[in-house]
């Protein structure tokens, strides 16, 4: 299999909303497997980093307060085509054009509340979990169920 890994977030509002085991549960059950998990509140310098392809936008400066604001919970999965697939779990941006079945389209109603983030692409994973996370951080095995869910 082409095993790829890509960044994911559960933003402030995901886990105060105790919405975390219903998240990681989608990624779980799809049969992607988590690599690195944990549970940190990223300052607001951390934030625009992470944010940084957006400082000319003018919700910039909001979305940094908001990432910044209590706990994230930082995640890296890995499998054949999760950047991509990933994101279509997630939804669209807008969660009010998110379809049903998403994550967003599910669990959320406004764009600056969208529950949760994920890497656009694989550069983008790249960058990400270099920033969110230490080389050491990222635990590699082989998962029990691998060759149920690849053949
Ligand atoms: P995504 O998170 O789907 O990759 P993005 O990278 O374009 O979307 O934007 C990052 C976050 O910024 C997004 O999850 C929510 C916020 N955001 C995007 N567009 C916005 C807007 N028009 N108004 C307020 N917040 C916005
Ligand atoms: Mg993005």
């Amino acid at each position: 299999a082409e095993m790829e890994r890509t960044f994911i977030a559960i933003k402030p509002d995901g886990v105060q909303r105790g919405l975390i085991s219903e998240i990681v549960n989608r990624f779980e059950r799809k049969g992607y497997k988590l690599v690195a998990i944990k549970l940190i509140v990223p300052s607001k310098g951390f934030a625009e980093k992470h944010y940084h392809d957006l400082k000319e936008r003018p919700f910039f400066n909001g979305l940094c307060d908001f990432l910044s604001s209590g706990p994230v919970l930082a995640m890296v999965w890995e499998g054949e085509g999760v950047i991509k697939y990933g994101r279509k779990l997630i939804g669209a941006t807008d969660p009010q054009k998110s379809e049903p079945g998403t994550i967003r389209g599910d669990l959320g109603v406004v764009v600056g509340r969208n529950i949760i983030h994920g890497s656009d692409g694989p550069e983008t994973a790249k960058d990400e979990i270099a920033l969110w996370f230490e080389p050491k951080e990222l635990v590699s095995y082989t998962s029990n169920a691998e060759k149920w869910v690849y053949g």
